[in-house]
């Protein structure tokens, strides 16, 4: 872990109600997949959310009514910050796989998609977040490339039992980047090459080239900030997703 305490933004992606015989225990709470980003005025643009298969995460009550779907590092860390009312332990209502939550309909906030499937993505860090990430190809190089993979192997969706019909089929353009154009993301790992989700080199890379580009020069496509500029209203959506109450604050 950096030295630097990383600022996240943890956003709310709502599990779509019937919930899967396994998270039985669940039944009448409402229950998030919380996934960490650094982008939050990203988040027009998301098409899925991502799980680490065999990642270990746990159902945990972080207040009366809400439940989080996260590692069990991140409850802890969570129940140091102020958002938890249960400052001490966590209480984990139902341990779950990665594979428990693939294909789980998910509501998040800002998506133009209504409602965004959780799928598989075998780069994800349990030691980092929330181990759940969600997924806005169109900026995020590895969104983009892990997507990529699903759309192009059929082996792979089978091994994860991932349906057809979960796997978006449209990138959604929601910032402009004078030198990248409206899906940074996708034209900076074309124009690297980059073959798969496990390409690190590159992909830092090109995560390194869209971020601070993104950051310096992005300009908003959609939503209430269209035509102005990422940097401006990055830290204005952030904080009207915290005080709407659809995503909290969380550092690590
Ligand atoms: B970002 P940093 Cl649009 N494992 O959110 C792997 N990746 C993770 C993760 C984990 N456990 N937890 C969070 N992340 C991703 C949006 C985004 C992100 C965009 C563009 C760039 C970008 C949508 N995905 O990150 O190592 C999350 O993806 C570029 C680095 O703490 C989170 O922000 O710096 C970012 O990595 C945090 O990475």
């Amino acid at each position: 872990e950096g030295v630097q305490p990383q600022e996240y933004t943890l956003i709310k992606m709502e599990v779509v109600q019937p919930f899967p015989l396994k998270m039985g225990p669940l039944e009448g709470k409402r229950v998030f997949l919380a996934a960490a980003t650094l982008r939050p005025e990203t988040m027009y643009g998301q098409t899925n959310a991502w799980v680490l298969p065999d990642g270990e995460y746990g159902a945990y009550e972080i207040n009366e009514t809400d439940v989080f779907i996260i590692t069990e590092r991140a409850a802890l860390n969570l129940a140091y910050q102020d958002y938890s009312k249960i400052p001490q332990k966590p209480s984990c209502l139902v341990k779950l796989t990665g594979s428990d939550l693939i294909g789980l309909p998910l509501r998040s906030p800002l998506s133009v998609n209504e409602i965004i499937y959780a799928l598989p993505m075998l780069t994800i860090l349990t030691n980092k977040g929330t181990g759940i990430v969600t997924s806005v190809p169109s900026d995020a190089p590895d969104d983009y490339m892990a997507l990529h993979d699903l759309r192009a192997k059929p082996a792979l969706r089978a091994k994860y039992n991932v349906k057809d019909e979960w796997v978006p089929s449209d990138i959604v353009p929601i910032i402009n980047i004078p030198e990248f154009g409206d899906k940074a993301a996708e034209k900076v790992c074309l124009d690297l090459k980059i073959k798969s989700q496990n390409d690190k080199d590159k992909l830092a890379e090109a995560k390194r080239l869209t971020y601070l580009k993104g950051f310096t020069e992005g300009t908003m496509l959609i939503g209430e900030f269209v035509g102005r500029k990422v940097q401006e209203i990055k830290p204005i959506i952030k904080a009207k997703l915290i005080e709407s109450g659809e995503a909290i604050a969380y550092s690590e």
